[in-house]
């Protein structure tokens, strides 16, 4: 690298003024443009890493520090490695918080949002991480929610993005929807209010179409992705294979359909029972009798009220309403009574299920409660023991087992059956195998103002037209002329003048889509923009896709498992099929980081429990605080702020430059004459190092590299001191090494050792191999219980290879004399016992 700002030298002379030392690093790394991505003609191997970009909502705390500190171990190792680096940053500044602190505070989510940004930049600088800064991003600019709105406009062309009406998630403190991923336990992921469903229409990204996709290639994401999150995705996904079955319903033409995963159990099938908030039982019930009707009304309000989790756990008394109507088993015509009960959903399935309270847990205690009948139908009995009856024990029958009371499926194993019966109805027409997911489209329209928005037009005669290409970005208003408060609809609808606009085919007066997308749709393909951040003629170049992309390590947390990387997966797959890009998963390596805690609780800003990434480094400078945190234990762990030991991590760097300041010998010495002991210790290290980064234990490699501080110490302060050339071999192995997690410290070193910077350009050496031979150790040799001699032996010898040292050493031979060895015990590498008479 040129140095064209070259720091003064003389600036080292007070080299523990950490703040002045880091300063002096950072600009140097900023005049020389040091981790720019190379371009094109760059012929080194590519390395895309990437930590999940923060939410601008305050200062960095200690959890982004701990963010970016692994991913710059990451960046950094493989420039050592010998790779083209690309590590960008941006930011995700579109979302509900600033929108919720400009309305208490009466002020700007713009102002809020970047203001946030200006301070964790500054941040984030101080912290000296190896960011290529030229392609920074904000969601939030309309150079970058333009393309949403392009990325929204292929969606909706198509096919994948559509308008419906259905029951959502409401949330009714933010007063807008959700999507399914954004509940959790019931609750609103950003403010904790109990969420309720509500009908609406609403804008629909199609994820469904990709369920196959997205759970299939989950299966080459194993071992390289944590286990657990693959875990989650399937789940969520949730794919299951089952029937679909058809029931005639007394009174009504059209047929109702359940869905099973056992259609072997449809002779033990009693009552049915539906969704009280689907359309089925509305319908039903509005023919039932008045008291009935009402009955009705007040169940379903009450069913409203309740979270889905809620309604499917089974460890509550079961409640529902009897909607007096009969549907007609297909298999042996019995009159089945129907339900309206909470504990079916209406999104799943088809909403109505073929209750088999003996093989069922929930509807079993639904037919307790009620006193509906309970027939067995699948004998799961062992030999020779008798069958239970459910009705008394209270436990449904879970399990395998040979049918019984079900006509010519008696005797059959339950596969079979199942398998047979689903032949059996679709001959008949009233049935076929189908499956199911758990996953339903992604809801992405939200009645906010702090995001993309949606770039659709509604005409007066009820059309939805695109925005012409030529009219596009739409974008926001100021947001001072506008009336933020949540109240049900988007604030964008109610600023007159930006939601009129012309029907692109009449020219008649029209209104634009109000309503702003999910900022989970601005992250879903972030990670492209990156490489093409200036370009305002396309999204991305697929060219630079192709070229960085997918991703190859990405660091974040474990909460982003399911929406965040589901959807990133999906828009992924989507850009594929458009041609777009020729990969189809956007991050090849996930490394989940655990939580920074404070007193046992995570750090929040509602708890005020906040340690400052800013607070820190000015007390402690960015090294220090990147050591301590590295050191504390495992990526993936969780830790405790009062754990992190920045004190003993001064102390360890200040102990480092020390080091460094006493090497003696010059640049270029020959260090194979020097200290030994030194040089194994540094070969080990230059021999384990890639591994253990490879492995993500940073903790273990500051480890060995306090060892390796301390071992120069050792050789320093005895024999040949400073002037000893493996001191300088080790010193240097220690700058290279260490400027993964202390990189001002490491120029620093190297600077002392007299090289020119930056080090985080110089590819490690490889170890020498004759420096890795195991070390010697001292074997004793006992003759009759008294020793007699010591070996030194290499600490890998084999129990032969040492008896046979001791038999033939001299000493031993002096005192075996004329005797015989009569027994001989080895316990390699320490000790030899003979026995002799
Ligand atoms: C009869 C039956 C008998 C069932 C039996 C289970 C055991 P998974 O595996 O999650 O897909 N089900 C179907 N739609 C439902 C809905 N909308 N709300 C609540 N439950 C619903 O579960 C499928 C099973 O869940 C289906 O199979 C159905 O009950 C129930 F011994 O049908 B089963």
């Amino acid at each position: 690298m040129t140095d064209s700002s070259s720091p003064d030298i003389t600036a080292t002379a007070e080299p523990h003024d950490v703040h002045a030392v880091e300063e002096k690093w950072r600009r140097y790394w900023e005049n020389n443009g040091t981790f720019l991505a190379g371009g094109a003609d760059d012929e080194r191997p590519r390395r895309y890493v990437l930590a999940m970009f923060p939410y601008p909502s305050g200062d960095m705390h200690m959890g982004h520090a701990s963010n970016y500190l692994y991913s710059d171990i990451v960046a950094r190792f493989w420039r050592h490695r010998g790779y083209n680096v690309l590590q960008p940053i941006g930011w995700d500044s579109f979302g509900l918080p600033a929108e919720n602190a400009a309305i208490q505070r009466g002020a700007d989510p713009r102002e809020w949002t970047y203001d946030n940004i200006a301070q964790q930049r500054d941040s984030l600088g101080k912290y000296g991480v190896s960011f290529d800064w030229t392609r920074v991003l904000h969601t939030s600019d309309p150079e970058y929610y333009q393309w949403n709105q392009w990325l929204f406009q292929q969606m909706y062309d198509r096919g994948l993005a559509y308008r419906a009406e259905s029951p959502v998630n409401w949330c009714p403190n933010d007063q807008t929807v959700l999507a399914n991923e954004q509940v959790v336990d019931g609750s609103c992921d950003r403010c904790g209010a109990t969420v309720i469903k509500k009908k609406l229409t609403q804008w629909y990204f199609k994820i469904t179409e990709y369920a196959d996709r997205l759970l299939e290639d989950l299966d080459a994401l194993e071992g390289v992705w944590p286990h657990k999150v693959l875990q989650m995705q399937r789940n969520w996904i949730g794919r299951s294979t089952g029937a679909d079955i058809d029931f005639e319903i007394e009174g009504r033409a059209e047929k109702v359909t359940v869905f099973t995963t056992r259609a072997d159990t449809l002779h033990g099938a009693t009552f049915m029972v539906v969704a009280p908030d689907s359309d089925l039982a509305a319908e039903l019930a509005a023919s039932a009798s008045p008291e009935t009707r009402m009955r009705f009304q007040d169940y379903l309000d009450k069913t409203q009220k309740q979270t889905d989790i809620e309604r499917q756990s089974s460890d509550r008394e079961k409640t529902g309403v009897s909607l007096e109507r009969f549907a007609i088993n297909p298999v042996n015509g019995e009159r089945l009574p129907i339900w309206a009960a909470d504990y079916v959903l209406a999104d799943y399935g088809h909403g109505a299920v073929m209750a088999v309270p003996a093989h069922d847990q929930r509807d079993l205690d639904f037919a307790r409660t009620f006193d509906l009948p309970v027939r067995v139908v699948l004998d799961t009995s062992a030999e020779g023991e008798n069958l239970p009856d459910p009705t008394e024990t209270g436990e449904a029958l879970a399990g395998e087992g040979v049918l019984i009371n079900s006509g010519e499926l008696d005797g059959l194993p339950k596969a079979e059956a199942i398998a047979r019966m689903t032949e059996i109805l679709a001959k008949s027409g009233s049935g076929r195998a189908t499956t199911q997911y758990r996953l339903r489209d992604w809801l992405i329209s939200r009645q906010r103002f702090w995001g993309t928005p949606i770039p659709m037009i509604h005409t007066a005669d009820g059309r939805i037209e695109k925005v012409p290409a030529d009219q596009l970005p739409v974008t926001l208003p100021v947001a001072k002329d506008i009336d933020l408060k949540p109240k049900g609809t988007s604030p964008l609808g109610g600023a007159t003048e930006w939601v009129t606009t012309t029907d692109p085919v009449t020219g008649e007066p029209a209104l634009r889509d109000p309503d702003t997308m999910d900022t989970f749709v601005d992250s879903s393909w972030y990670y492209l923009r990156f490489l093409s951040p200036k370009s305002d003629t396309v999204a991305f170049d697929p060219a630079e896709a192709n070229r960085w992309a997918p991703v190859d390590t990405y660091i974040g947390g474990v909460e982003h498992a399911i929406l965040h990387l589901l959807y990133a997966r999906f828009i992924t797959k989507v850009l594929h099929d458009m041609g777009l890009v020729d990969f189809t998963e956007p991050f090849s390596a996930l490394i989940n980081q655990g939580m920074i805690l404070l007193d046992g609780a995570k750090m929040s800003k509602s708890k005020g429990n906040l340690v400052q990434v800013s607070d820190q480094l000015g007390e402690h400078g960015s090294d220090a605080v990147r050591v301590a945190l590295a050191f504390a234990g495992p990526v993936e762990d969780d830790k405790d702020w009062n754990d992190v030991q920045t004190a003993g991590a001064k102390k360890f760097l200040a102990r480092a430059m020390r080091a460094a300041e006493d090497v003696a010998s010059e640049v270029g010495a020959d260090p194979a004459t020097g200290d030994k002991a030194l040089r194994r210790v540094t070969h080990h290290l230059l021999n384990d190092a890639p591994a253990i980064v490879e492995h993500t234990k940073y903790n273990v490699l500051v480890a060995r590299l306090m060892e390796l501080v301390n071992a120069i110490r050792k050789a320093i302060d005895s024999g040949a001191g400073g002037a000893d050339p493996a001191v300088r071999e080790a010193a240097e192995t220690l700058a290279v090494m260490l400027d993964v997690v202390a990189p001002h410290t490491a120029e620093e070193i190297w600077e002392i050792l007299g090289h020119a910077p930056s080090v985080s350009a110089v590819v490690w050496p490889n170890a020498d191999p004759a420096l890795l031979t195991a070390d010697e150790v001292t074997a004793v040799v006992q003759v009759n219980g008294k020793v007699r001699s010591q070996l030194q032996v290499s600490a890998e010898i084999t129990p032969e290879e040492l008896e046979a040292l001791a038999r033939g050493d001299e000493k031993v031979q002096r005192f075996v004399g004329d005797g015989q060895i009569v027994k001989a015990i080895v316990r390699a590498p320490k000790i030899v016992s003979l026995v002799v008479k």
